[in-house]
């Protein structure tokens, strides 16, 4: 009966510590969300958040998804190149950031689409996403909604 509780005792222990190393772990996150910006979109159609993620620490992360509200859905996703020469764009699945590094979504490369926007996304507006990464947990971004680059080179 005695070892029983002791037991009892010691995995209670040994439970609190593991979540308090988890605690510690999300607070100062080491990563960074920079150059936030999204493109135009009406209403249904799409858009895209783009970004420059800076890992400060001396470990990996890894970005496992991303949540938005003012999208039908939300994805993370790689731009490629098709057989026929054409882009393409299909779900990046999980992207490495690795220490004392920054990576970058832009146009034509990696990208967080959001598919089916519920407003008409105006320059000048502002929007509000969720990137969800392995050890920095969730991180709120919010983003200016700004002109294409290769559009302004076209005015
Ligand atoms: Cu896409």
């Amino acid at each position: 009966m005695k070892k029983e509780l002791l037991i009892i005792i010691t995995l209670i222990f040994t439970f609190n510590l593991i979540t308090l190393a988890q605690q510690s772990k999300s607070r100062n996150s080491d990563i960074q969300i920079q150059k936030t910006w999204a493109r135009p979109a009406v209403k249904y159609a799409n858009s895209a958040l783009y970004f420059v993620i800076e890992n400060r620490g001396g470990k990996i992360d890894t970005l496992i998804g991303a949540q938005s509200n003012i999208a039908e859905e939300t994805e993370v996703h790689e731009s490629f190149k098709k057989d026929n020469d054409k882009i393409g764009m299909r779900p990046a699945g999980r992207i490495a950031i690795k220490p004392k590094s920054e990576f970058e979504f832009k146009p034509g490369g990696f990208h967080v689409m959001l598919l089916g926007v519920l407003k008409d996304l105006k320059i000048g507006d502002k929007i509000e996403a969720v990137l969800l990464l392995k050890y920095a947990g969730k991180i709120k971004v919010k983003a200016e909604v700004r002109d294409m680059p290769m559009t302004k080179e076209m005015k």
